[in-house]
């Protein structure tokens, strides 16, 4: 019998680091010889969940499909690591029912710091109201209550937070 994967389930604001941790941990663990694949919901917005929108129903659409691919996944051994907003407390609760190995990681970022690095350039599009329903401008995220492991992006390193987030997973069950 093969051992499952665990998911670890990024969630936070646009531009809080979520994919650019994931990623991070995603390399490390290939380079230990462990599976790891990541599930980017920007990315898959252009292929699996091509076509849903920013409403609180297609939102939960677009997590629904993440994370039934996050356990056909991890039911194969296949570590996950899952990079989405996932704003609503009710669908990091529906993900942790659904998928066996959830582990709940809040990318912790002040609203402020977010803003500043506006990678994409939409924090200033949100606000002239060019786009709607803006995570943490226009739209609501819940502020995880009770994570499984919280890193904050604005002051400590990309190292640091791989770090913390590794010896969690090697605490709780060497890979
Ligand atoms: C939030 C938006 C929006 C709105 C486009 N609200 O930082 P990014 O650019 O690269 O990632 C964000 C991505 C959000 O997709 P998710 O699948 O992670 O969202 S959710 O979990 O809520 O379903 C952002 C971009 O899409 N983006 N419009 N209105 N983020």
């Amino acid at each position: 019998q093969e051992e499952k994967g665990t998911v670890l389930w990024f969630t936070g604001l646009s531009g809080a680091g979520k994919t650019t941790t994931a990623r991070y941990v995603a390399n490390e663990l290939l380079q230990q010889g462990v599976r790891a694949e990541l599930l980017d919901g920007d990315e898959l917005r252009e292929t699996i969940c091509k076509g849903l929108g920013f409403s609180r129903e297609e939102r939960f659409e677009n997590i629904k499909r993440i994370a039934y691919v996050s356990k056909l996944l991890a039911r194969n051994g296949v570590h996950v690591l899952v990079s989405a907003i996932t704003p609503y407390a009710e669908m990091r609760d529906y993900a942790r029912q659904e998928i066996p190995g959830f582990v709940e990681v809040y990318v912790q970022c002040p609203l402020e710091e977010c803003e500043r690095r506006d990678v994409k350039g939409l924090y200033a599009k949100a606000r002239r109201g060019e786009v709607k329903h803006f995570t943490g401008i226009s739209d609501p995220y819940d502020i995880p209550s009770d994570p499984d492991i919280t890193i904050c992006t604005s002051s400590h390193s990309l190292q640091h937070n791989s770090d913390q987030i590794l010896s969690w997973l090697n605490r709780r069950a060497p890979l």
